[in-house]
């Protein structure tokens, strides 16, 4: 595909390096080398990144731009050298100048610019996107530190500030000539213009500075090339040079200081609490300057008016973070295109389409109106007209439905409800698993369901199967490259074809050992990062996910101590030796979240003292993507046990799937999908089902203490959170009272971990039986890797293209064909 010159790319490596170290080839560190051929490949693909641009503008292609506050994307450089098909090309030109590409690779740091799951969609949207050529953009905020860093600090999570670019970062790319201005607070006037119409304006405002940094976005096997556009906030003053020379320094740099803090940092928090008006800034920040830049692009494109924006451009909002590009399109269009109310209303709802992640009410985004309008005047009354109208329609259609008027309200009880301001203003909404969007229908989004059925439909998520099983998994892909052929890579459909196979046990044989050397490999990274010994020949059983309580790793972590006890007071049991392995991180101010990763060390430390029954429980501190890619090929057990009707879908259950782990999970988002894709026999499901669990609490008949007079082997269980056996805290005692009696407000425990316990226990323990028969677990792994086609990012973005935003691949006309073929640059 790519016209790879060895020689030259050794040259260019030589020139980086030179740059990099001052003197040499012979001083060059590990990160002077994954510097230098970081800029290496970057020079290789200049010529198509360009291009690719170019081609979409001079054919005219509608483009899909995708509006995101979070980019979880984890590792650049193995990802880019794999899906520019050249790793052995540039190990081998590394190897003879002496130089380690793996220890390289590990040099890099993370690019952590999201929470969790809705960071990593976007990520692997992006890839998949420009694997199959579609005419797209990924926008977002370029913040100066990530995800904090995870340190455990006797058995507590302390967050370390992620200094991500502290060395520079070679994938980024400044472009000084598309920088914005973004404007902020200031008053609204109104003046007549000649013809008598009313314009309005916004002075007094305070400027922004936006300046774009581009992230390639290399697809497989295909020259596209596709754009991460992420904003840098600046001041556009400097700094205030009459304050500086009264040596009022803080003052003169105030300024400059209020302007960086709006790309200074992501916040932590993956569903709530709202109400912070830095949150909102960063918001409008970056979906104003995007705005801006489509707009700026469109008009050298198109010329001219802006009525037919929608033709060539679809705006994606992951989740309600970004809606507030809604009113601003509004705004750009009436204020400084001089559209009118209705043409500018249309246009907008043909542009914008909004996917929704959560059905946490809780988490659902609602900003208070005195914030709102502080910040964002003349927005505040373009939100305003945009609900003032709606209520009219909504009149008409329930004339006498004032409870209806009130819950549908945009602006209702002093605060603005984005995701009502996203249904009335988008063409598109969906959920991202089905039952997902059926909960949204009857549920979260009832009311718009009721009037506007239209507008829904689901996208079940996918992930990339290039990054989580070719690049993470190399030993599998390559057994799969024998068996079915490589082409997987590209159409994960074709996995299936492995099913043909599940009665060769030469292969179920071959699957075992490659998970066998994966857990050594884990084994061996685990024992680096915590110090911990495992047994490689245990059981692994996996939670990776953010903590939360609805993702119940109490539920997990209770279960672990009873089957402790069990084997304690019954030496004789036959538990398999069982390793369980959690990985989370705490929003910094969810302090039920953080007993939680107290409790899980406190357990951990006794248990693994104690070696009962070899259970061995382990803490992976700072999870990430790129412990992530170590974490899942190891996998035998995905666990998935959030409360049913929680979890919109997961993602991390899908990786684990292709992985060749099997699910341990409830009815809950894509685990339903997952389960039909692989037969029921072939997962450990347990637990209320969404329904149940709704009957439940509609009807108020959960009741945790009868459960346990019922039970007296998991009362016992968790009379070890306060009896002292982990130690006396008041984060155990805190956690207790909640499982057993609930919190204010909310009583008893709305998880229903109690509930669920005895039949995930009997899950949980049917799963270590079945696991003792090695070829029927293989078996099993098997028949999940072959089910997991419908799971890739690749088939999710497909629908997204052709059901929602209309846009079709580059390289359809034999034009096209022809520039696909094009040589790259150097
Ligand atoms: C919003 C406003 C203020 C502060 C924080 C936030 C905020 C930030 C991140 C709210 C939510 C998030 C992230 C949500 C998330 O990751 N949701 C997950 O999305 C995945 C991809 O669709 C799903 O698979 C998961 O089920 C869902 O939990």
């Amino acid at each position: 595909m790519m016209d790879f010159n060895k020689d030259k790319f050794k040259e260019r490596v030589m020139y980086w390096i030179d740059r990099g170290t001052g003197d040499g080839i012979e001083g060059a560190t590990d990160r002077q080398t994954y510097e230098a051929v970081s800029r290496a490949l970057m020079d290789l693909i200049w010529n198509n990144w360009r291009d690719c641009e170019r081609d979409i503008k001079a054919e005219k292609l509608k483009r899909a731009y995708y509006f995101s506050v979070e980019y979880l994307m984890g590792r650049a450089l193995g990802n880019n050298i794999m899906n520019l098909g050249l790793r052995p090309q540039v190990f081998e030109v590394l190897d003879k100048m002496g130089l380690n590409l793996n220890a390289a690779e590990d040099t890099e740091p993370d690019a952590a610019l999201g929470n969790g799951g809705l960071g990593r969609l976007a990520a692997c949207f992006i890839e998949s996107l420009a694997t199959l050529n579609l005419p797209a953009r990924g926008y977002g905020i370029r913040y100066r530190y990530g995800m904090f860093r995870q340190k455990i600090v006797n058995g507590q999570q302390v967050e370390v500030p992620d200094d991500w670019i502290a060395s520079g970062d070679p994938w980024s790319i400044r472009r000084n000539n598309r920088t914005v201005v973004v404007k902020f607070g200031g008053r609204v006037i109104t003046e007549q213009a000649p013809g008598g119409k009313l314009v309005y304006k916004t002075v007094d405002t305070e400027e922004i500075r936006a300046v774009p940094f581009d992230m390639p976005i290399i697809g497989w096997d295909t020259n596209t090339v596709n754009t991460l556009r992420l904003w840098e906030a600046e001041s556009v003053n400097g700094f205030n040079l009459q304050f500086f020379n009264n040596m009022e320094y803080l003052r003169a740099v105030e300024s400059q200081n209020r302007a960086h803090d709006l790309s200074r940092v992501l916040y932590p928090n993956d569903n709530g609490p709202f109400g912070k008006a830095l949150r909102l800034r960063q918001q409008y920040f970056f979906s104003s300057a995007s705005l801006q830049d489509i707009i700026r692009e469109y008009k050298r494109v198109n010329g001219g008016s802006l009525s037919d924006l929608p033709e060539m451009a679809v705006i994606q909002l992951n989740d309600t973070h970004p809606v507030i590009a809604i009113p601003e399109l509004m705004r750009i269009l009436m204020d400084e295109e001089n559209l009118g109310w209705n043409e500018s209303a249309e246009v907008t709802k043909k542009t914008f389409a909004y996917t929704n992640h959560t059905v946490l009410t809780e988490a659902l985004e609602k900003w208070p109106i005195d914030l709102f309008r502080a910040e964002f005047p003349r927005l505040f009354q373009i939100v305003d007209e945009i609900n003032r109208r709606f209520m009219i329609e909504l009149s008409k259609r329930f004339p006498l439905d004032k409870q209806r008027h009130h819950r549908m309200s945009i602006i209702a009880d002093g605060m603005i409800n984005m995701a009502w301001l996203a249904m009335a203003m988008s063409f598109s909404v969906n959920g991202v698993a089905s039952l997902h969007t059926e909960l949204l229908k009857k549920d979260v989004l009832g009311d718009w369901y009721a009037i506007w059925p239209h507008k829904f439909n689901n996208k079940t998520n996918g992930v990339t199967q290039r990054r989580w099983l070719r690049k993470s998994n190399p030993a599998l892909a390559s057994l799969l490259d024998e068996v079915i052929g490589s082409e997987w890579t590209k159409n994960l459909s074709l996995i299936v074809g492995l099913r043909d196979r599940v009665d060769d046990k030469n292969l179920l044989n071959r699957i075992g050992e490659i998970k066998a050397e994966n857990k050594k490999n884990l084994a061996n990274t685990t024992f680096r990062l915590t110090g911990i010994a495992v047994d490689p020949d245990s059981l692994f059983d996996i939670q990776i996910k953010r903590l939360h309580e609805y993702k119940r790793q109490i539920l997990n972590l209770i279960s672990v101590i009873h089957d402790w006890l069990a084997v304690k007071n019954n030496p004789n049991l036959d538990f398999p030796p069982r390793t369980i392995f959690f990985g989370a991180k705490a929003a910094s101010g969810y302090r039920r979240a953080k007993q939680i990763i107290h409790l899980i060390h406190a357990v951990a430390e006794k248990i693994n003292q104690d070696g009962a029954g070899s259970l061995k429980v382990v803490f992976i501190p700072d999870y990430k993507v790129s412990v992530a890619e170590i974490l899942f090929p190891a996998a035998e057990i995905s666990q998935q046990i959030s409360t049913a009707g929680k979890e919109a879908s997961g993602t991390g259950n899908m990786k684990f799937m292709m992985n060749g782990a099997i699910t341990l999970g409830t009815m809950d988002g894509a685990n339903i999908e997952i389960v039909d894709e692989a037969g029921v026999e072939n997962a450990f499901i347990f637990g209320l089902n969404s329904e149940e669990v709704k009957e439940l609490r509609d009807n108020g008949l959960y009741n945790p203490g009868a459960i346990l007079d019922d039970n007296p082997e998991l009362r016992e269980t968790l009379n070890t959170l306060v009896n002292g056996t982990f130690g006396f805290s008041d984060d155990f005692k805190e956690l207790y009272n909640s499982l057993v009696y609930g919190v204010e407000g909310k009583v008893p425990d709305e998880y229903f971990v109690i509930q669920d316990f005895k039949s995930y226990s009997e899950a949980r323990q049917l799963a270590g039986e079945t696991w003792k028969h090695k070829e029927q677990w293989n078996r099993i792994a098997l028949l999940n890797i072959a089910g997991s086609g419908k799971f890739s990012a690749d088939r999710t973005v497909q629908e997204y293209a052709s059901e929602i935003w209309r846009i079709r691949p580059r390289f359809q006309s034999a034009n096209n064909l022809r520039k696909s073929e094009k040589l790259c640059s150097i």
